[in-house]
């Protein structure tokens, strides 16, 4: 393969629903290109693109699949990225690095849940949008539907290039309004025949072309003086203005296939190959101290490693992206992440699992390459005198929990060995080992994406885990305020304990008043504030501890005693062991002893005080309660809506949004547990949602007395 310049290379990541025909569109592609000699099937399990054995397992994509195509001399390298809304980190990787988003759409069903959502994240990296009809074979194929439905969501940004004469079985043509030609295909697909357009089709085609030429103008001000002045576009200004438009995202074209007969394909590749704006005409990346890089491949060499795998065989295989420069076999770079010095012996070109063997690549280019020492997901590696970071990938909050255990207790050290190997392909998977709960936490973005590792785990590792039902990490804290004191006394043989401490425990919030008067018990407590700290509390929350001891009752030296028997049970709170939050505590009297006072007997009185103090100063339970936003088109609102009401949410509002509702709520974590599978089959996978942590919020009492049960339980068991 010759080596490709900047201004020839196209990077574009093909986006869709699940089922669209993503992988089968790639497929032709590669066979269109020649990469391929025969095309594979989904259902044979026997795509470029889903290669793996998870994939071919489910006959779901579950990587993105790097892959590139050759075509008039231009070099067109391809995302293929899983439509699940559960593998959405392979789409976020892939946009970052890519300059177009291709977002197929199964004629049958037209604009989907998954379209809109993956639209979303075109529209927050600001990305070109091309849209493909595909499966207009299908006898349920609608295209005036789905073009209806898009111009629902975007209105008169979409702009159809290409419509079918006829669909379902017949389908065997479009017309292209771009070119004004009719291409027919024989059964077997291919290359068309170019004809010219029926005249029955005549004015329908002539509408569209002249909404094409007005939209093509519209985004570029010369464009529009030789509109107005000549009526029309010669094809090439229309290319300029179809790319001006994809830019600013001001259209987006819409094309025609039929991914499963090789029809179409070869003429939406010229399209790309012609139209798609390269690498340099995108808004540049930004390092993370702020420098525009432009791809220049004259300019210091910069590659940006966006994926990594393990494959069969080979090992470690790094995907980047030569964001500047160029890069040879051979070369020496530096990784301005971690420091290390690496080597590029091999540069490839990959079609999946096919790599081709390349001497140099410029910026703008994709590639692989393999036998990297530590080289992680996110990394860059500069040539000499280059010091360029990037961290622009930003991924989703996850939204699936589960507590993973090996079944073989002894596996424990290897399957977190695994887990963080995997973390690095996939990094919407996050694993935390909870020394608060006393389990690994893994959470994903959906059942499905959990149930993938772990048929990996099992299959690939022959590791044998299980999934449980997390912990909640529960908070205490207190509602009324309260006094204790303490006496720690000790004397049995040598040296004897004594502390006494008195204190006043009250619940914390921002902004408080320092105290002042209390009254307990018809007696009255003066307070004069000798020396306050505030503890930011690692598990969130404050604790303000005051010493306000007059007359020297407790030596200073012992405070900090005081406290350490006070942090002690703020980390495992008297309720049910959970950690403690937002509490005011004052220290106002105590005694000594002269000889057997010691830092030990403080503790100890400081911890008791603070626990007797706690349970009676009206201690409640926090559940964590996160803020949850659904989408869901209109007839599942209701269900939705009950749905949420049985798990104790609270709902904030809704918007309707062309075609769809969202709905925002807050939902105790608790909840949350099955939410992802239960919303799916509730809608038929047809509603998504996101979560994120809100708040932690008091539970209602008659969780709280389970919760307490539960704990005096475990508690007796010990
Ligand atoms: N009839 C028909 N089926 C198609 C076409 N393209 C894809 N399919 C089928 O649709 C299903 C999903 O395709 P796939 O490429 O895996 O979709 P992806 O999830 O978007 O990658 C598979 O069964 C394909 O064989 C097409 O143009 N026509
Ligand atoms: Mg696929």
């Amino acid at each position: 393969m010759k080596v490709y310049q900047t201004n020839e290379i196209k990077n574009i990541s093909i986006l869709g629903s699940s089922g669209s025909g993503k992988t089968t569109l790639a497929e032709a592609m590669l066979y269109e290109g020649g990469v391929i000699k025969r095309r594979g099937t989904v259902d044979a399990g026997n795509t470029v693109s889903d290669y793996f054995p998870v994939e071919k397992e489910y006959g779901y994509s579950v990587f993105s699949t790097v892959f590139s195509v050759e075509w008039q001399d231009r070099k067109l390298n391809f995302i293929d990225c899983p439509g699940s809304d559960d593998f959405i980190g392979g789409a976020v990787s892939a946009l970052n690095v890519t300059d177009t988003a291709l977002m197929v759409l199964n004629a049958q069903y037209g604009v989907e849940v998954g379209t809109i959502n993956q639209f979303r994240y075109t529209e927050q990296f600001h990305k070109p949008v091309i849209f493909v009809v595909n499966q207009l074979d299908n006898d349920k194929a609608d295209y005036d539907g789905t073009i209806s439905q898009l111009r629902e969501q975007w209105g008169s940004k979409i702009v159809p290039i290409q419509y079918p004469i006829s669909t379902g079985a017949s389908f065997n043509a479009v017309v292209d309004v771009l070119k004004m030609k009719m291409y027919r295909w024989k059964p077997e697909g291919g290359v068309p025949d170019v004809l010219e357009i029926p005249a029955e089709e005549m004015d329908k085609a002539m509408e569209l072309h002249k909404a094409l030429v007005e939209a093509a103008a519209e985004n570029d001000d010369m464009l529009m003086e030789k509109f107005f002045e000549e009526g029309t576009l010669s094809e090439d200004d229309m290319r300029a203005g179809i790319r001006a438009g994809l830019v600013i995202r001001g259209m987006y074209p819409v094309f025609c296939v039929c991914a499963g007969r090789d029809m179409c394909v070869r003429r939406t590749l010229e399209f790309l190959g012609n139209v798609v704006p390269c690498t340099d005409k995108m808004p540049r990346p930004v390092t993370t101290s702020g420098v525009e890089v432009t791809p220049d491949s004259n300019g210091p060499t910069s590659l940006f490693f966006f994926k990594t795998t393990v494959e069969p065989h080979i090992g470690q295989v790094s995907y980047f992206k030569v964001i500047s420069g160029k890069v040879k076999e051979g070369d020496d770079l530096l990784n301005a992440d971690r420091g290390s010095k690496e080597r590029i012996a091999q540069l490839f070109t990959v079609a999946g699992q096919t790599r081709v063997q390349v001497p140099e690549m410029v910026a703008g280019d994709i590639g692989a390459t393999v036998k990297l020492k530590e080289v992680r997901r996110g990394n860059t590696l500069n040539g000499k005198g280059c010091d360029y970071r990037f961290d622009f990938i930003k991924y989703p909050d996850p939204k699936f929990r589960r507590a993973i255990k090996p079944v073989n207790e002894a596996d424990a050290e290897k399957m977190m060995e695994i887990l963080m190997r995997m973390r690095e392909e996939d990094p919407t998977w996050v694993i935390e080992q909870s020394k608060e709960l006393k389990q690994t936490i893994v959470s994903g973005q959906g059942e499905f994406h959990l149930r993938t590792l772990k048929w990996r785990i099992e299959n690939n590792d022959k590791l044998p885990i299980e999934f449980f039902e997390p912990k909640i990490p529960y908070r205490e804290t207190i509602t009324k305020a309260s006094r204790a004191d303490y006496r720690h006394k000790k004397q049995s043989g040598g040296a004897g304990q004594f502390g006494e401490v008195h204190l006043i425990v009250e619940p914390y919030y921002e902004g408080m008043p320092a105290p002042d008067t209390y009254r307990f018990g018809g007696q009255e407590f003066k307070i004069s504030v000798r020396d306050t700290q505030t503890i930011d509390l690692e598990w969130g929350g404050k604790l303000v501890f005051i010493n306000s001891i007059v007359g020297g009752a407790i030596d200073a030296r012992f405070l900090p005693a005081i406290l350490k028997g006070i942090m002690a049970r703020m980390e495992q709170g008297p309720l049910t062991g959970s950690y403690a939050r937002d509490v005011r505590i004052i220290v106002y009297d105590g005694k000594m002893h002269p000889v057997d006072s010691n830092e030990i007997s403080f503790m100890l009185a400081g911890r008791n005080a603070f626990s007797t103090a706690f349970k009676e100063a009206g201690p409640k339970i926090l559940e964590p309660v996160y803020d949850v936003e659904v989408s869901v088109p209109a007839d599942y609102l209701g269900d939705v809506m009950s749905d949420l009401q049985g798990r104790r949410a609270i709902i904030m509002g809704m918007n309707s949004e062309k075609g769809y509702e969202k709905l925002l709520a807050k939902v105790p974590l608790k909840e949350m547990s099955t939410y992802s599978t239960s919303l799916s089959s509730i809608t038929g996978g047809r509603a998504s949602f996101t979560m994120k942590f809100a708040s932690y919020e008091l539970v209602p009492s008659d969780v709280q007395e389970k919760l307490l049960k539960a704990y005096e339980a475990t508690q007796a068991e010990d």
